[in-house]
Formats: structure tokens, sequence, C-alpha cells
């Protein structure tokens, strides 16, 4: 799906699907346990009018849903990366500072454009509607985070509208559309977004952890890479609240190294970095409320599906990098 027709084309596309460099492939993993931890008989009433093919092919549709989300994912990183001036990317050159702005756009277009013809084959406009939105919402996401003001800055509800669309709007639409391609009833789809909405937003707040604290537990082991850019994130919005003399520094922008030191230095003496953390629990939680709210099922896929989709949580939230 990633192959283009012209070489320079096809070789920007396919950058981050070569072998050691595809990430984690975090979205699609949560997705194929979450069409596993799904794969239960649907009441009739759900069932008409919906695609009622054999199992594989329900798990083939599943898969393309995987695929797509992977697509438009890697399309944001390559946009994000010509927006940010970024040099590196999964440990190796971004593909703005191999091949450039121009061709980067491009790829991350193709990409895009290859994603909606895959998505269209589905036939579901529900599915497609779906996916069309988490774009709109990437592309919304990106825009409040670069055009804040200086009110915004300090807003925690700002933050986190911000955070949903730009992180958790993918994960939690995907998983609905893989209940939906199942023929879920709507309690059941509404689960799988509540899911994947909670999951998405406790591995951000973690990841906005980690760009302080890196693989160690201080402070300024990260890359630090957010502050410097002047983005106000979670942990520096909890400091806030205990030390309000932050807000100075925050409205002025984080231009000077000097103040990236004094919110630093604030946020080493609050409990911003811990409360982000409980914060991120908290979404953990809501996302194993989820699915322990699933319909019962004694299949034992199923099971170890829906006992995997669990522990993915806990990785989230205690993971290092
Ligand atoms: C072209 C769809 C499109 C959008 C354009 C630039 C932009 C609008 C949106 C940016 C969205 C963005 C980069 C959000 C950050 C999401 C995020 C948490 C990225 C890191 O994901 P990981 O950790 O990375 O899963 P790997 O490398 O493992 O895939």
């Amino acid at each position: 799906m990633v192959v283009a027709e012209v070489p320079k084309l096809a070789s920007a596309a396919e950058y981050f699907f070569k072998m050691g460099v595809e990430g984690k492939r975090f979205r699609p993993t949560v997705l194929l346990l979450m069409a596993s931890a799904l794969n239960m008989p649907i009441p009739q009433s759900a069932a008409d009018g919906v695609f009622g093919g054999l199992p594989k092919e329900l798990r083939t549709r599943q898969q393309c849903i995987a695929e797509i989300t992977e697509m438009i994912h890697v399309a944001s990183l390559l946009h994000d990366d010509v927006l940010d001036d970024a040099d590196t990317r999964r440990g190796i050159g971004s593909l703005n500072s191999v091949m450039g702005n121009k061709l980067s756009v491009l790829a991350g277009d193709f990409l895009l454009s290859r994603a909606c013809v895959a998505l269209a084959s589905l036939k579901n406009t529900e599915v497609v509607s779906l996916l069309a939105t988490v774009v709109e919402h990437l592309v919304t996401g990106e825009t409040m985070q670069m055009t804040t003001t200086s009110e915004q800055r300090s807003s925690m509800e700002y933050y986190l509208q911000k955070t949903y669309y730009k992180t958790a709007s993918l994960i939690s639409n995907s998983c609905k559309a893989i209940a939906l391609l199942a023929g879920q009833t709507a309690e059941v789809s509404v689960l799988a977004y509540d899911y994947g909405r909670n999951l998405g937003l406790a591995y951000q707040l973690i990841d906005d952890v980690l760009d302080f604290t890196g693989t160690s537990a201080s402070l300024g082991k990260g890359s630090l890479s957010d502050i410097r850019h002047g983005i106000v994130t979670a942990p520096i919005l909890f400091a806030m609240e205990e030390f309000p003399q932050l807000h100075e520094v925050v409205d002025r922008g984080f231009d000077s190294p000097s103040d990236v030191d004094i919110a630093l230095d604030y946020l080493g003496k609050s409990r911003g970095i811990e409360r982000t953390r409980e914060l991120a629990a908290e979404h953990a939680n809501r996302a194993v409320e989820a699915i322990d709210a699933l319909p019962e099922s004694d299949d034992e896929d199923v099971l170890i599906s829906r006992r995997a989709l669990v522990d993915l949580t806990h990785r989230v939230i205690t993971r290092t990098k």
C-alpha cells in the first residue's frame, strides 16, 4: 500500500516502513488485540445490514484498519517533522532532513491518499467518517499547539483537548472502527472507543513526563524538547498550581534558556511530575474498566487478548522510553 510509482516518492513514502525503523507499532498492536478481544457472537439486531462475511474476511478488514491507522500516523509524523524542522526520528535522520521538506510533505500526502483508497474499499461510510474526523483532529491539535494565546498556554483544559486531538483521537476512533466492522452494538463500540481514548491520554501524559525525566527519574534528563519549543505540558501546568510565580515564566514563552532553568527548578520543588503520573494512572484505570465492561466471554483467545489490552495499560504508565 505504501509503494509509489515514481522512485523518489517511493523511497520517501517507504522510509519509515523499513525494517528497524518501523517504530513500536503500538497502534496496530492495540487494534489487532481489540479485534480479537471483540471476537464474540453479536446480537442479531446489531448484525442486520452490516458485514456478514466469514470470520477470516472480517479479520482481514480489521487488519486493513490497523494498516490505515499506521499510515495516517506515519503521514502525521512526516508533516510534524517538517513543521518542527526536526533532525531525527526513530533514531535516524528525519525524512525532511534527508530528502527535504517538499518530498516529506508529498510523501505524507501520498500515504494519506493511499489510506483513503484502502478505507473506501471497506465500503463502510461510518468508518470512513470516523477516520476522516481523526485527520481533522490531528490537524486541529497541531494548529492548537502552534497558535496558543498566553491564557491557553496556562490552561489544563486546553492542554487536554489538544492532547486528545493530537494523540488519543487516532487510537480511540480506530478502536471504535474495529468494533463497528465486527457489527458490534453501539455500547460495545463506545467501550472500544473509551479504551482507546484513555489509553491514548495516558500514553501522552507519560510521554510528557519522559520529556523531562528521560530514562532516569531525575529532572532535566529528558530531551526537554517540549519546553524548549515553548510547549507547556501537564507537569508544568500542575507545578503552576503550586507555584503561581511560574505563570510569568510560562508567559514569556521559554525563549531564553534561563527561563527553562527557572521552570525546571519550580517543577523539581513541585508535585508536577507525580500528579501527571497519577492522572495517567487514572486514565489507564478507566481504560481497564472499559475492557472489564465488555460482554462476558469464555473464549480463550478473547480472554487472552483482553488480558493483553489490560497489560498494555500497565506498560504505558510504567514505560521509561
Ligand atoms: C498529515 C494526518 C496528517 C496530519 C497533519 C502534523 C500534524 C497534522 C499532526 C501531528 C500529529 C502528531 C505528530 C502527533 C503526535 C503523536 C505521537 C504521540 C507520536 C509518537 O508516537 P509513537 O510514540 O511513535 O507511537 P512511533 O515512532 O513508535 O510510531
